[in-house]
């Protein structure tokens, strides 16, 4: 089968953005509002298991927070503390705060030259996608992508397959014919849901979820200088970068 496009999830993915941005940003939010809540980097962990800025602070109450009092505008509440927390976050990328993963910027260029269509599936409010494109690819990215599904454009999010088949859809792409790009188990539940072969790039919050099913587990996508470490998956002969030859192998693969 031959390999036409590549659909990359956002967060974790393209940059380590949760612990040292969105989760700073939850909080920066919390504090600008007078709340006690505070999100460290081990319960942030846990609440990561909740796709969703609005959907996790839902959780957080409903979990962890017996004894706070909801408002009866509580869904305002949310609303407004997951806007300033897209304001500070967004503010922090425009800082330059966070860096593209290593590899990404390789493989993009790579798909890009060869004619490989790019795609985004991704549960993050749009406004975080476009700064992240803006700030640490280049002023234009956005238009390196034919379609950009983000945030609450579908109703269930990830690990609901929706997200993926709402970017399939636009691109009337056949799901043989795409490799996902994820790095957490809900990711992957939710691109193999709609017929997508995922490779899953690790990263501290993740590196323990249960990856099978994925078409290959890295360390990341490797750079020359810097190989990528294959933790399962399929077989990689020696390769020490991710780049489209490879991953033609691997979605034509069993
Ligand atoms: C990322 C998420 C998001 C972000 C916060 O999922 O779960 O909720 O943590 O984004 P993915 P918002 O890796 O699939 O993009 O606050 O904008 O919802
Ligand atoms: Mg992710």
């Amino acid at each position: 089968m031959t390999l036409e496009a590549l659909i990359f999830d956002v967060d974790g993915t393209l940059a380590d953005t949760e612990r040292d941005g969105h989760r700073v940003a939850f909080n920066q939010a919390f504090s600008e509002a007078g709340l006690d809540w505070h999100w460290d980097v081990a319960l942030y962990g846990e609440l990561l298991a909740v796709t969703g800025g609005k959907e996790r602070m839902r959780h957080y109450i409903d979990r962890c927070r017996a004894d706070y009092q909801k408002p009866a505008d509580f869904d305002a509440l949310v609303a407004r503390l997951h806007a300033a927390k897209t304001r500070h976050y967004t503010a922090l990328l425009g800082r330059g705060g966070i860096p593209l993963r290593p590899g990404v910027r390789r493989l993009l260029e790579e798909a890009r030259r060869r004619g490989i269509r790019l795609a985004i599936a991704t549960t993050t409010t749009p406004d975080n996608v476009t700064a992240l494109l803006h700030h640490a690819i280049a002023p234009e990215a956005e238009s390196w992508f034919e379609v950009i599904g983000a945030g609450d454009v579908v109703a269930a999010k990830k690990p609901a397959p929706d997200i993926y088949y709402y970017v399939l859809e636009r691109m009337g792409l056949p799901p043989s014919r795409g490799m996902a790009f994820e790095d957490s188990e809900n990711g992957l539940r939710a691109a193999q849901g709609a017929g997508l072969k995922t490779v899953i790039t690790v990263n501290d919050y993740t590196r323990a979820h249960d990856f099978r099913g994925a078409a290959v587990v890295l360390d990341h996508l490797g750079e020359p200088g810097r190989p990528f470490r294959r933790l399962s998956g399929a077989r990689v002969n020696g390769a020490t970068v991710l780049d489209i030859d490879l991953l033609a192998r691997l979605v034509s693969g069993p």
